[in-house]
């Protein structure tokens, strides 16, 4: 079979017909971009996927209430005019399925699927020395070798299952919000009890409440939540929006956090505190995480900051009529925005229900899970279903749990044990010709991640192109590279709030994960700058041999 594409390099000669360019792991957003990109380069690729389809995250958070809080028309694809053209979204806020759907539509239409292997877990990623190539292992028991590996496995997609004492003994369902069936789940005449009050139990609760008989919120922190001000497009408003589409993505691109919205020009307290409250209330009105941007010190003063948690709280007593409860619902450990910050639709107007009950686990905590109820402190409720929404090991989690190993038999889990390094989020030392999609050190979560995941494998693919013209095999990051791209990731987040709250951003929902801010809080036009720099400087910073 001859081999397609650009002249292969010395590392090519060590493949067989059966190895490939490129192993992708995970067709996510940037999964099946990487498959796309680096397949009209003339690579010869292969990817593989747990799911048996398309969609990544979207594939299987499917539990009720599941949108993403970045506006649709943004969160898809920038890189064909066409298929933005040919997609109509409905809605402001996609849901789930909807999302799901357009991933399939794209699969389809750029015929994807031929290059995906479905049901397939990636389990190890080895580094050949002698050939200097990299063989996947899959639950398959395949093996496949590559010149070079792109692992795209998700910031947001392996899973936190907490140790819940006695939840072996209990009979009823339990469910992950990031791992839901996909067959319906009935929840009418049952009662429900939930775990987590993050962006997952915030869609679900108001629509689980609709069906069950009674749900149980069991809060152990209280997040600030916007409300969505969702809407359905109407057909001129969606006209109107793809006419603009390439002045709309090029704001996007321009734009910290890869959504088309302008930066506050405002500081707090430049305004007096009638004017402050207007805009306030005027940004609350537009709804989403727009919200985050009403004044441009939000995120670093904590004065500045405090006036948007007064807003929020004093929001939250007026919506919720019961005052214990809405004392109950009000977020006081960390500053406004410094946990991700939730949207929502009729999250606080839920707890109006009598049959929504809340409580606090930090005062009456859960001791143990019967086989058909959860006792807390101050007594038991009988209960037919748990819902875990109880988040992600962030960014690192995927990545970790896959063996991969590089120079020496190094394990990546060992090498980030005490936190995670990499060069431009995208690169690991020891780890050559292996890449990261929204890895550590990148925007990754603090962006818009259909454009961070684009921008990146952009990259990887005039990377590997760059490499084969020159007849070059080997790239990787430098430990000094590396150490200073880290330095300066951990100085650009010292400014701000986000270090102040236990967020997954720092990993502190895991026990005993290593507190380092995982994402790169530049924006996305500086880091695109950054890398770009990097590529001009003839890959500053890389060992290219
Ligand atoms: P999050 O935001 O990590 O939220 C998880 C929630 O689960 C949060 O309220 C946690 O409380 C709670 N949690 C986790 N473990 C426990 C235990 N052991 N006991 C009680 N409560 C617990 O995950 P989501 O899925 O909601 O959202 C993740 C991201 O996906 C989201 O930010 C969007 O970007 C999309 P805690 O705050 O840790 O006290």
């Amino acid at each position: 079979m001859s081999r397609p594409g650009p002249s292969p390099s010395l590392a090519a000669e060590n493949l067989a017909d059966d190895d490939v360019d490129v192993v992708i792991v995970g067709a996510g957003f940037a999964g099946m971009y990487a498959v796309h990109r680096l397949r009209s380069a003339g690579l010869r690729v292969r990817c593989f996927e747990a799911g048996s389809d398309v969609g990544g995250t979207w594939y299987w958070n499917r539990y009720p209430g599941a949108r993403c809080d970045v506006e649709s028309v943004d969160y898809s694809y920038s890189f064909s005019p066409e298929i933005e053209q040919e997609w109509s979204w409905t809605e402001r806020y996609a849901t789930q399925p909807e999302i799901l759907r357009y991933q399939q539509f794209v699969a389809d239409r750029l015929d994807l699927r031929r290059d995906i292997t479905f049901n397939t877990v990636i389990e190890s990623v080895h580094l050949d020395e002698d050939g200097l190539t990299w063989v996947a292992g899959t639950s398959g028991g395949e093996r496949v070798r590559a010149r070079f590996v792109v692992l795209a496995s998700g910031a947001l997609s392996a899973v936190n299952r907490p140790d819940l004492p006695g939840l072996d003994e209990f009979r009823g369902r339990v469910l992950h919000t990031g791992a839901w069936p996909h067959e319906p789940v009935e929840f009418a005449g049952r009662v429900v009890a939930v775990i987590g009050t993050g962006s997952s139990g915030i869609q679900l609760i108001p629509q689980l409440a609709e069906t069950a008989k009674r749900v149980l919120v069991l809060q152990r922190t209280p997040n600030f939540s916007i409300p969505a001000r969702n809407y359905r497009y109407d057909p001129e408003q969606l006209a109107r929006l793809k006419a603009n589409y390439r002045e709309r993505r090029a704001l996007a691109w321009r734009s910290a956090a890869g959504t088309p919205f302008p930066p506050p020009d405002k500081s707090t307290f430049s305004v007096d505190d009638d004017e402050r409250q207007r805009i306030f209330e005027e940004k609350w009105g537009v709804g989403g995480a727009r919200f985050t941007r009403t004044f441009l010190d939000l995120m670093t003063d904590e004065r500045a900051n405090a006036e948007a948690v007064r807003f929020v709280h004093d929001k939250i007593r007026a919506t919720v009529r019961d005052p214990q409860v809405a004392d109950k619902l009000l977020p006081r450990d960390h500053p406004f925005g410094t946990k991700r910050i939730c949207v929502d639709i009729d999250y606080y107007e839920v707890f109006n229900r009598d049959d929504v009950v809340l409580v606090n686990l930090r005062e009456d905590p859960i001791e143990r899970f019967g086989p058909a109820s959860v006792q807390l402190r101050s007594g038991a409720f009988e209960i037919d279903d748990l819902v875990l929404a109880t988040g992600y090991d962030a960014v690192t989690g995927a990545l970790t749990r896959i063996d991969v190993r590089g120079r020496h038999g190094r394990l990546l889990r060992d090498e980030w044990a005490s936190g995670p390094q990499s060069y431009l989020g995208m690169a690991v030392t020891g780890f050559p010709n292996l890449f990261i999609v929204n890895g550590p050190g990148s925007p990754s979560v603090l962006a818009n991640m259909v454009l961070t995941s684009e921008h990146q494998v952009e990259w990887i693919g005039e990377t590997i192109a760059g490499l084969d013209r020159r007849g070059k095999h080997v790239i990787e990051a430098t430990a000094q590279a590396q150490q200073e791209w880290g330095e300066h990731c951990s100085k650009l987040a010292e400014g701000s709030l986000m270090l102040k709250a236990n967020s997954w951003y720092v990993g502190a929902n895991i026990p005993g994960k290593p507190r380092v801010f995982l994402p790169y809080i530049g924006g996305l036009p500086r880091y695109m700058d950054e890398c770009a720099d990097v590529a001009q400087d003839s890959y500053r910073g890389f060992a290219v041999t």
